[in-house]
């Protein structure tokens, strides 16, 4: 059965680039200690033997743990580690033929950025959106410019597909990105970056869930 998405609020991501020197392991373990529910391995410059190694690694703690792990990409490693779910962009494998490869046991994640990537991915099957970057960000290279709330807007009034808002997103600015319909949010940079990873997530959490009521 596909993990419970509804209960999704803080979303996880490593970038071992943005970590400060700390291992992904790690990472991923203060991010539950912090009570994570959903977790993505993002890591653009490993190797897929080391990429299997964490996965593997880190697909036991958040069973242990309950949460759910998406895999950003690479669909063989995400399958391998029995991850719950994949994540794709725009120039990735188009989502029908992920699903040819995973089922329809696991979760597909694409990353959208206009109305009519929101209608494509909804067309396609997609489980979840990503919509974004709301804000300016650094650290995904080559995004488009910053959707700003319109596009959040926009799939907040007009789709029942679960969204995640992405881009820019940190502790100053998450309640005006929940007032904009955001149940759950992804962040890099400010939870990666973090001095305290569990206290931050921990708190991030805490911040939009009563923003957005729950
Ligand atoms: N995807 P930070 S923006 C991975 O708009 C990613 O699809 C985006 O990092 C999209 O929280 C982004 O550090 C980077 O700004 C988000």
């Amino acid at each position: 059965m596909k993990n419970n998405m509804a209960d999704w609020d803080i979303y996880c991501l490593t970038d071992a680039g943005l970590s400060r020197g700390r291992d992904t392991v790690e990472v991923v373990r203060a991010m539950l200690q912090g009570g994570a529910r959903v977790i993505q391995y993002r890591e653009k410059d490993k190797k897929a033997g080391e990429m299997l190694r964490e996965c593997m690694e880190i697909r036991k703690l958040t069973r242990d743990a309950g949460c759910c792990f998406i895999v950003n990409d690479h669909i063989d490693v995400a399958m391998l580690c029995d991850a719950d779910g994949v994540h794709v962009g725009q120039e990735d494998i188009p989502v029908p033929e992920v699903r040819r490869l995973v089922g329809d046991g696991k979760i597909i994640g694409l990353s959208t950025h206009s109305p009519e990537q929101c209608c494509d991915a909804v067309a396609q099957g997609a489980d979840y959106i990503g919509v974004g970057p709301v804000f300016f960000t650094r650290t995904k290279k080559d995004v488009c410019a910053p959707v700003g709330f319109e596009y959040l807007d926009y799939v907040a009034a007009n789709h029942t597909v679960p969204f995640v808002a992405i881009g820019g997103i940190k502790e100053h600015n998450i309640e005006e990105v929940a007032a904009h319909g955001a149940r759950c949010c992804a962040l890099v940079s400010a939870i990666t970056g973090a001095d305290d990873i569990a206290a931050t997530v921990a708190g991030l959490r805490g911040r939009l869930r009563s923003a957005s009521g729950r």
